[in-house]
């Protein structure tokens, strides 16, 4: 791992400038999947329609990078409030839906343009790497505004994924990868690995990481007591013997308040799962398919869960996530599962590559040290720790609450990456969060024991 000195200038402003650009063209490319049509809709109703998100990629830049780290004046202070945030409410009620309300489509475009405009000269020319500068030390705003819309591509996807279909045109050459040896195990389970005892490092230290949001910070070693853990993802056919055995309808295989939000939301089988003439399909991102059984199940919190205590096994915690990832055999630790190269599309099902899960065990190649398979990639990996800050946690101050507001014993740690998750947050320090109710997310899980 390469170490520089805390507070030193670090930013390559060239490649700061193409990862910049490569965001931006992804995000046109994302909003040229869907149909005009769609634009002003919610398709999830704890979000806020598809208009919000084009305008809060641009708008939270401005007011990160442009207002609050260089003083410069904005461009539209009133579509700098309305697209200032807008995340995670709790309840539908906050979420404003009102088509009257947003603008139209082409006041965003031109909004955009400005910014992008302003972004690109600042990140190019402007003195925005400044040692000891609350936003500016190491760049962090430059760095927080683009992993901000990488991201948010992610939260994009999976929106997308629940539009209707013909609201969407698909890529060329893209058709979902089923099958594989996984596919006919005909209900024979993933089998366990052995982790010993030893330790795991949590988070990372500021002057180690080019970049880390706030709840990564610092770095924490915590020692693992021995476990087990399974070598693959709980599959669509092992999720099915759950769902074939009535465990929707057994309230003594959930807590009391994920029985009450089952049975408020009528949920009786996972979100993705469509019955179409007595059969189960996935409704993939451009597709209605047969149920592909040998991907891996996508359910909120609650449900995996509520499948584990049904098998008698349970949800890793955060630290069993990170030894069973990242340690080896010998005692030491790795930057990635695979060893020390970067993530690329070769070890796991992230990057962007695929608009869908592929097979469990489909990359042999991005095994952990202890023959794990798919810890990072093809689906966030549930894990049974609220999301909470390491000691001595600090709000960044680019975007104090981006944490903080969820430190709220309300939140579970997802580790790892899905298909959409960008390579360049394929690192072991990054954490993800979502409510136990939230089953939008391309997250699944794995059994622990022990
Ligand atoms: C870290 C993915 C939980 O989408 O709610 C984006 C990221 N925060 N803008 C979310 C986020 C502010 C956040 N997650
Ligand atoms: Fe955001």
């Amino acid at each position: 791992m390469q170490m520089t000195i805390a507070g030193s200038s670090t930013l390559d402003r060239g490649a700061m400038l193409a990862r910049f650009d490569r965001a931006r063209a992804r995000s046109r490319m994302l909003f040229d999947l869907i149909s005009e049509d769609a634009y002003y809709s919610r398709p999830i109703a704890l979000r806020n329609p598809i208009v919000f998100y084009e305008g809060h990629l641009a708008a939270f830049a401005v007011n990160t990078l442009l207002k609050k780290g260089l003083g410069e004046p904005g461009i539209d202070p009133g579509l700098e409030v309305l697209f200032a945030r807008g995340i995670d409410p709790e309840h539908e009620a906050p979420a404003a839906s009102v088509r009257a309300q947003w603008p139209t489509r082409d006041r965003v475009l031109a909004y955009v343009a400005e910014a992008d405009d302003r972004l690109r000269r600042a990140i190019a020319e402007a003195d925005v790497d400044r040692p000891g500068h609350p936003l500016l030390d190491r760049a962090e705003a430059v760095y927080a505004i683009v992993e901000h819309e990488e991201m948010h591509q992610e939260t994009l996807q999976y929106i997308w994924h629940r539009l209707p279909l013909d609201q969407k045109h698909r890529p060329e050459r893209y058709a979902p990868v089923t099958g594989g040896p996984h596919e006919s195990r005909s209900g024979e389970r993933s089998g366990f690995i052995q982790i010993p005892e030893g330790s795991a490092t949590l988070g990372a230290d500021r002057g180690t990481i080019a970049f880390g949001w706030d709840n990564e910070l610092p770095r924490l070693v915590v020692d693992v007591p021995a476990f087990e853990i399974a070598q693959h993802d709980v599959t669509n056919d092992d999720f099915l013997a759950f769902v074939d055995a009535g465990g929707y309808t057994r309230a003594d295989l959930w807590t009391p308040e994920a029985w009450a939000w089952r049975t408020r939301e009528s949920v009786a089988k996972p979100l993705f799962w469509e019955r179409v003439d007595r059969e189960w399909n996935w409704r993939a991102m451009f597709d209605l398919l047969p149920l592909p059984l040998s991907w891996p199940v996508y359910v909120s919190h609650a449900e995996a869960s509520a499948y584990a205590r049904w098998r008698g096994c349970r949800l890793p915690t955060e630290p069993e996530f990170q030894r069973a990832a990242y340690g080896e055999p010998g005692g030491g630790e790795r930057d990635q599962p695979w060893g020390a190269a970067p993530a690329d599309p070769a070890r796991g099902n992230f990057g962007g590559v695929h608009w869908d899960p592929v097979p469990v065990g489909s990359y042999p190649s991005g095994a952990s040290a202890f023959g794990v398979q798919d810890l990072v990639g093809n689906g966030w990996e549930w894990t049974a720790s609220m999301f909470a800050p390491f000691p001595g946690f600090a709000p960044m101050a680019s975007y104090p609450e981006y944490s903080a507001d969820f430190f709220d014993e309300a939140h579970f740690v997802m580790k790892g990456a899905s298909p959409a998750t960008p390579l360049g947050h394929v690192r072991r320090s990054f954490r993800n969060w979502f409510r136990p109710y939230y089953p939008y997310v391309y997250a699944t899980f794995r059994c622990a024991r022990g």
